[in-house]
């Protein structure tokens, strides 16, 4: 841990732009004290759900993934600040929504595993890898 700041990739995925919590779970990002650094809102192709997911490819779950994560739009976003990879996974809350507890985004607005409202990058080097999926240096800021 230091205090050196760090970008993470986050997106907030389809469920949460067809149940209108984008406002609300940026707003927690931001009142935790991330700084916005890039933002916009998109429709993943196939491709870009291959590569954003690569590391499951081939695994049982993959298919419907990548139908989920494809089925409308998502917000993909770039959050900084000091730890703020793993300080957005602490406040995303494990991956299945039943053992995230309370306060926790997946615990407060998810019920199974397939909708779990949030991706994080989980560590720098997937957040490089993520980041440059979604966004060109001049858009971020
Ligand atoms: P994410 O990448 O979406 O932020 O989620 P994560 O790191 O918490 O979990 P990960 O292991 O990367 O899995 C990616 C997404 O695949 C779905 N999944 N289903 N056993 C299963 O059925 C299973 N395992 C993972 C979840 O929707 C998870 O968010
Ligand atoms: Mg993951």
């Amino acid at each position: 841990m230091s205090n050196i700041s760090e970008n993470t990739l986050v997106l907030l995925k389809p469920d949460t732009v067809l149940r209108k919590l984008c406002g609300e779970i940026l707003s927690r990002f931001e009142r935790k004290g991330l700084t916005l650094t890039a933002l916009k809102m998109l429709k993943l192709t196939p491709e870009m759900a291959a590569e954003h997911y690569r590391e499951h490819i081939g695994k049982p779950f993959y298919p419907d993934l990548v139908e989920f994560i494809t089925s409308g739009p998502i917000v993909a976003l770039v959050l900084t600040g000091p730890n703020a990879i793993k300080t957005v996974r602490t406040m995303m809350g494990p991956t299945n929504p039943v053992d995230a507890p309370p306060g926790t985004i997946r615990g407060d607005y998810a019920t199974v595993m397939s909708n779990n409202i949030v991706h994080g990058s989980d560590s720098l080097t997937s957040a490089q890898r993520e980041i440059a999926i979604y966004f060109t240096d001049q858009e971020m800021f």
